[in-house]
């Protein structure tokens, strides 16, 4: 174990779980139920939404006490976002797009979608928090529930016994601990090993981020298999970040939380003697164990990129390495850092300095030598906590290029495009679920995860709309 100076544990846990959604919601919006009457913004959130958030999971916690009280609906939120005045705003232009990268013809380009469907692919899934292929051929998907099994569809069918089932290893009473991630290496289909990030059941929940092995059924992983690989401590409950993901370079790369708490309290972000509020990168390749420090790391140690927050979801773009970090905000902007393949290490991404392109926590800070986001949004229309997602490289060729990502609180999807040195974003569609996070399979298709109902959708080109016969 490679543990970090300074990640002492901590006993004050300021954050709890439960019904996070509620004091999450409320610290944000309570200068808008001082202005509005609550009876009349419940009574038009039925109206314009007929959405509920109870009991769900907010990845843009800020260490307020969610023990106590009710649980909010969100379409609390939804509708105080709508009827007041905190606009989606985002920093890059919000335009047609078009052109683009593809002269190579490596990572064609189209331009932005108008929009997007969704087909149902399965359901009955507790609580997904991530979506994974192997990469052997099977085109199995693999889903994570947060209690901690991972299950498999394969052909569209749900295979009734879990591929694995850690629940005991897992610590999964905060709302955003649990069975976080998966990674399948390069070499999968000889090695038959895969890794796994969770929050465990040592002090409030340390992460850890673990290696199995699959069985002689390829079905079913060996729980006896388990190697530690790394684990960092947690002063608080939440932040836990969670992607696993290997990167171009076949180093796995690991997103962590800066531990929790509100505005980061012991500058987790800013320090390169933690793990906490990162992107890790290392090698797990089979000569070095439990992993290496690969050559160009930048700090001589685990820590490929800090200043992030909580960058629940990152990606590689199969088409040419570029990475992807969604880092979710605390109290107003929630932003898409962009790596480009072969670039970035050591980039310093802002938090707990910056929120997006904002001074955190108040104006008047030093920008030199932090890396600006290249898309952000602020809190409102129900907005709270982004998910990243992928650029899509799947068979519909309007998507082709577009990162496709989400806000976990509103179900808005929307896609961003560079072109040159520009950045255009869209809004793709209004769902009316929680998407805890999207996946890819191997051929590219992606996948997003309704977290309130368990199902998993499959994106896409909208059906075309059936003409009404004539009456
Ligand atoms: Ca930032």
């Amino acid at each position: 174990m490679k543990l970090c100076k300074g990640e002492t544990l901590q006993t004050s846990e300021r954050s709890k779980p439960a019904a996070q959604i509620k004091a999450h919601l409320n610290y944000r919006v309570m200068w808008y139920k001082a202005a509005l009457s609550r009876s009349f913004l419940l009574l038009a959130a039925k109206a314009l939404k007929g959405r509920t958030r109870q009991g769900l999971w907010p990845l843009a916690t800020d260490g307020l006490d969610m023990q106590r009280g009710e649980i909010m609906k969100a379409t609390d939120l939804a509708v105080y976002g709508g009827v007041c005045t905190a606009a989606l705003i985002f920093s890059v232009a919000a335009c047609n797009g078009g052109g683009g990268r593809g002269a190579d013809g490596k990572d064609p380009t189209a331009p932005l979608p108008a929009s997007i469907g969704l087909t149902q692919l399965a359901r009955g899934f507790q609580q997904p928090t991530t979506i994974g292929h192997a990469g052997d051929g099977s085109n199995r998907l693999f889903i994570l529930e947060r209690a901690g099994t991972i299950r498999i569809i394969s052909n569209g069918s749900v295979a009734a016994t879990p591929f694995l089932n850690i629940t005991k290893l897992v610590k999964s009473r905060g709302s955003e601990q649990g069975l976080l991630g998966i990674a399948f290496p390069p070499d999968f289909k000889t090695s038959r090993t895969f890794y796994v990030n969770y929050t465990n059941r040592t002090g409030v929940g340390n992460t850890v981020v673990a290696r199995f092995r699959v069985s002689s059924d390829p079905d079913r992983a060996d729980p006896a298999s388990r190697v530690e690989l790394l684990q960092i401590r947690q002063p608080y409950a939440n932040h836990n970040g969670g992607q696993l993901a290997f990167g171009p370079d076949g180093f796995l790369y690991i997103g962590t939380g800066d531990g929790g708490s509100g505005g980061d309290p012991h500058g987790n972000g800013q320090s390169t003697d933690t793990r906490l509020g990162k992107i890790l990168r290392i090698d797990v390749r089979p000569a070095t164990a439990p992993y290496a420090i690969p050559a160009g790391n930048p700090f001589g140690n685990e820590i490929w990129a800090f200043g992030l927050r909580n960058p629940w979801r990152f990606s590689f773009d199969r088409a040419n390495g570029d990475l992807y970090i969604a880092d979710v905000g605390q109290n107003e902007v929630e932003e898409i850092n962009f790596q480009p393949a072969g670039a970035g290490a050591g980039a310093n991404y802002g938090w707990n300095l910056m929120e997006g392109s904002r001074c955190f926590p108040r104006p008047g800070c030093s920008k030199t030598g932090l890396t600006q986001p290249v898309a952000e949004y602020f809190h409102g229309k129900g907005d709270c906590s982004v998910t990243g997602g992928y650029v899509y490289r799947g068979s519909a060729k309007a998507l082709q290029g577009s990162y496709l990502y989400a806000d976990f609180c509103s179900g808005r999807v929307w896609g961003l495009q560079k072109n040159g040195t520009r950045w255009d974003n869209r809004l793709l569609s209004d769902t009316a679920f929680p998407i805890s996070t999207f996946g890819e399979d191997e051929k590219g298709e992606l996948y997003l995860a309704d977290y309130e109902t368990g199902t998993v959708y499959r994106l896409g080109t909208p059906a075309p709309s059936v003409p009404r016969p004539l009456q």
